[in-house]
């Protein structure tokens, strides 16, 4: 057997000796190990580089995360670029929008500076006036159109004035229809809004004043109240007599406070009224203006409308609907809702020879041919409630809806001022006359431009919005607010600035010309005073009428967007201006 040699087997690249007798080998080796050694090491330092890079761009990351937090931007971030794109996109209605700001500024500032924590402002005279019992009803009035406009200054003051001066125990008899749309719901808006408590408190404090008001036989409110004594009664003028629309205007503002506090005493008072009024709800869901508070009966001699007195007893039913949610257990809401516009549909004439379509009025079994300005809050309210509707019926009330807004919109343009009268009459032959003839900066025409011009993306609406606006500023503005008319064909102006002018018609306005993302349909429902409130999934359970007993307050489930006052969505628009 041969045995090979160490020297001359494979092996003998790893003797030393074998180099030594090689010596460029040896070099090239030497030369392999360094250019070797080299690659790895500045792998490694690559590899080092890249990980210093990584902890820094995540360092980064995280403090572009944390600014994001900070500035409240995370959520609504999205939300927010694409409005204020919509707006750039549209510099028309971001001037329109500016300039009834400025409207909102000037009729503000008159108020802060002639009348100061009073109900009203008399522009004319410079001074206030305690329409309302003292309870700053302007101020409370304006808190959420203020937080809306961002007018956040404004607002703050408004709140310190609630803070410290707001009082309640004045021995004055409220309208307790009023006081609810204007004081309970300004600050239940003020609250759905801002998150800030005082304003809660404040809209219970007012409202266990008036829940005294409702005990009566059946539950149908007295429609007035002392604040500090209760004794609740009915106007003489009346004939002891409920008004349909005094009794049936509470029920979105008394749920909206159960649903906020957890006592569900105040939505219990309210939803009775609606249980007992179904009881004995006519055919045509056409209710006459007054009711007896004892037996629960309409008076049968008395007028059917849906201008004073009627018109948002008939706004609540859709309402109260949408903002439960629309759930089954609100369902009468809406059942109610949809017989009264059958009848309502009952009383649509059309004057000649233009074709307008109008409201009529009834008393009896007659009909009157006369419409108030009042009741062109209906076009705004059918086009709410049509998307409740099978398609074809839906189209039918949207239409309805459009031809009575071109009606309401000619209230205005057929006067010397351009600005409504407060009814109108039609005529054989004469199309519309006006009948009384001040206008008081009502809203209920710009309110129904906003739902159209929203629930169509028709900019016709706007347009029309838009000359009803300019028309307010050359006849109403002076130098100390704004003024109603005394006639508007001649253009006398009288000595009141309206609370709900800057509560309703500018808050309209405005946001008429902003996009429908501001204060969204989807996400808040208005008061007949313009306060929107947040619409929530409600909980409760209210005792069916008959039973006597109360139902017992249900723990609160606090829902999500009631935690998070500040939400998505929720009165940021303030940022946006
Ligand atoms: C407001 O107080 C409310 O809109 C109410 O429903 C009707 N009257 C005024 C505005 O015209």
């Amino acid at each position: 057997m041969v045995r090979r040699s160490f020297a001359s087997g494979r092996w003998r690249y790893l003797h030393p000796a074998y180099y030594l007798k090689r010596p460029k080998r040896l070099a090239f080796l030497f030369i392999v190990f360094v250019v070797a050694t080299f690659a790895t090491w500045d792998r490694q330092s690559l590899i080092r580089e890249h990980e210093a890079e990584i902890i820094k761009l995540q360092e980064e990351l995280n403090r572009l995360q944390d600014q994001l937090r900070k500035s409240s931007v995370s959520d609504e971030m999205s939300e927010n670029v694409k409005f204020i794109r919509e707006v750039e996109m549209d510099p028309v209605n971001d001037e329109r929008r500016e300039k009834v700001k400025e409207a909102m500024l000037h009729a503000w500032n008159s108020y802060v500076e002639y009348a100061w924590g009073q109900d009203e402002l008399q522009p004319q005279s410079r001074s206030g006036v305690n329409s309302f019992g003292g309870l700053g009803a302007t101020l409370v009035d304006s808190l959420d159109t203020l937080y809306i406009m961002g007018l956040k200054d404004e607002f703050q003051k408004a709140r310190e004035w609630i803070a410290t001066s707001l009082d309640f125990n004045k021995d004055y008899v409220a309208s307790v229809f009023e006081t609810t749309i204007r004081v309970v719901g300004g600050l239940l808006s003020a609250y759905d809004l801002s998150g800030d408590k005082l304003f809660l408190d404040k809209a219970k404090e007012i409202a266990d004043r008036l829940l005294p008001a409702w005990d009566s036989p059946t539950g149908i409110p007295y429609n007035s109240i002392n604040l500090v004594h209760g004794n609740p009664h009915n106007h003489g003028w009346t004939g002891g007599e409920s008004i349909l629309a005094d009794s049936g205007t509470e029920q979105l503002e008394l749920i909206a406070l159960s649903q906020r506090t957890g006592d569900l005493k105040y939505q219990q008072k309210a939803e009775k009224v609606i249980r007992q009024l179904q009881k004995t709800y006519p055919s045509d869901g056409l209710l006459p203006i007054y009711i007896n508070p004892r037996s629960g009966v309409a008076a049968p001699y008395s007028t059917i409308t849906f201008g004073a007195m009627g018109d948002s007893f008939y706004e609540y039913l859709l309402k109260v609907w949408i903002q439960g949610n629309k759930t089954e257990g609100l369902k009468h809401y809406r059942e109610m809702w949809e017989t009264s516009m059958e009848g309502l549909v009952s009383l649509i004439r059309k004057s000649t020879p233009s074709s307008f379509s109008y409201i009529c009025e009834k008393t009896g079994n007659s009909l009157s041919d006369k419409m108030d300005e009042l009741a062109c809050f209906v076009p705004g309210m059918l086009a709410l409630g049509s998307s409740g509707y099978a398609p074809e019926k839906a189209e039918k009330m949207l239409s309805l809806s459009k031809e009575l807004a071109w009606t309401c919109y000619n209230f205005y343009q057929v006067t010397q001022t351009k600005l409504a009268g407060e009814n109108y009459v039609f005529r054989e032959g004469q199309d519309m006359s006006v009948g009384t003839s001040w206008n008081i900066l009502r809203p209920e025409t710009v309110e129904s431009l906003m739902y159209l011009w929203r629930l169509t993306g028709n900019q016709t609406y706007q347009e029309w919005g838009w000359n009803i606006f300019l028309a307010f500023e050359k006849n109403s503005r002076i130098d100390s607010g704004y003024v109603g008319l005394k006639d508007v064909n001649t253009g006398v102006k009288d000595n009141m600035m309206q609370s709900f002018f800057l509560a309703e018609t500018l808050k309209y306005l405005y946001l008429l010309f902003s996009p429908p993302s501001v204060i969204s349909l989807d996400e808040w429902v208005f008061n007949t005073e313009a306060h929107p409130l947040r619409i929530i999934p409600r909980n409760d359970t209210v005792p069916e009428l008959g039973g006597e007993e109360e139902a017992k307050p249900q723990p609160k489930v606090i829902d999500r967007r009631q935690r998070q006052p500040f939400g998505r969505k929720q009165g940021r628009i303030a940022d946006q201006n």
